[in-house]
């Protein structure tokens, strides 16, 4: 195949690997989901109206290979998708003038939902799918039916599929609001995050007391300061930045810190035991001592890009044999070199 350059912070996950993210695939779906599935085209539109895949199915077929990117850094080029394009499916219902925004709804216990500006969608080439590489898509992948938006982070392409909502105004989506993922979502601007929640006279108290246990501090800046024995259990440090950061000992146990920085930091005997590290950066870390014991791996980075600071591990690094796999090839291989009980 063609090597056509990744965005920005992507990596390419290994041939023939796709790992599932987001909430866990729905327990009460029937064997036959298939045949019942109903889709609801709703809000500003001529007519409501319920599409089930056989409905789908009889509009213009569409095949596209589609490149998937996820915020935590691992990518997949070219997976080819077949359905629908939304551009079809909206000529079929007619959407009234004022509708801006268009709100895509999973079938989920947690009601979750994605959006994007009408136009954006549109002209993307949003495809409302049901196969995969010429295989009906499997429920961990949104089967029946999910949305695929070519050109954002994947976190857009909503999985399972149930109602499809014609909006005024924008109704945010469930990861732009709770992990204040950025609601453009352009891979090649590196459009991740949000700006974050704290002002900066919070951020400098919450940085002088060293604990941060449990609290919400998304993309906080902690560059400059010494956090040698922190507590940072629990808490939310997505997109934090820690890179060269005194961080001996701290301690990060259930802490979400995914796309997190890291280059640099001096993380000995610090622990990252069940946190979320997926896409942050490890690279010319000292983690001598460091227990990275079911955390998740997915998309995070070791190898470090300046070779007189290398990355240190020594024989009590931790990591576990199963975690490790969710690493990308060259990461897991440079791992696995360097830590002796895997
Ligand atoms: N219904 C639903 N759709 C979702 C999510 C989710 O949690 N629920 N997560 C999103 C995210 S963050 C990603 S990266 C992709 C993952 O799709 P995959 O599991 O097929 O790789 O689904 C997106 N669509
Ligand atoms: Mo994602």
């Amino acid at each position: 195949m063609e090597s056509r350059p990744l965005p920005p912070g992507q990596q390419l996950a290994a041939r023939g690997k796709w790992p599932q993210v987001g909430e866990a695939t729905p327990s009460d779906l029937p064997p036959d989901a298939a045949a019942t599935w109903q889709i609801d085209v709703a809000g500003l539109i001529a007519a409501p109206r319920s599409w089930s895949l056989d409905d789908l199915r009889r509009l213009p077929r569409a095949e596209r290979p589609i490149d998937i990117h996820c915020v935590t850094r691992w990518s997949k080029p070219a997976v080819r998708f077949t359905g629908v394009l939304l551009a079809d499916l909206l000529a079929e219902v007619g959407v009234n003038a004022e509708a801006k925004f268009i709100s895509f709804i999973a079938h989920s216990t947690r009601n979750h939902d994605t959006s994007l500006p009408i136009a954006d969608a549109l002209a993307l080439g949003t495809l409302i799918a049901w196969e995969v590489e010429g295989e009906p898509l499997a429920v961990d992948h949104g089967g029946p039916v999910r949305v695929v938006v070519p050109k954002r982070y994947f976190y857009k392409s909503l999985k399972w599929l149930r109602t499809i909502r014609l909006l005024e105004r924008d109704a945010l989506g469930f990861w732009e609001r709770e992990a204040g993922y950025h609601n453009t979502a352009d891979p090649w601007l590196q459009q991740r995050y949000m700006a974050p929640a704290l002002s900066r006279l919070e951020v400098r108290a919450v940085l002088k007391s060293r604990n941060f246990a449990g609290r919400e501090l998304r993309s906080i800046d902690c560059r400059g300061h010494d956090l040698a024995g922190l507590n940072a259990a629990g808490a939310i440090l997505r997109d934090a930045d820690f890179r060269e950061c005194p961080l001996a000992a701290a301690d990060f146990t259930g802490a979400n810190l995914s796309n997190a920085r890291f280059a640099g930091a001096h993380l000995q005997a610090a622990t990252f035991v069940g946190a979320d590290v997926e896409g942050a950066d490890f690279a010319g870390c000292d983690l001598r001592g460091c227990d990275f014991r079911g955390a998740s791996l997915f998309g995070s980075t070791f190898r470090a890009n300046n070779p007189s600071h290398p990355t240190r591990f020594d024989a009590a690094t931790r990591f576990d044999a199963v975690t490790i796999e969710a690493l990308m090839p060259e990461e897991q291989s440079f791992v696995r070199e360097h830590v002796q009980q895997l």
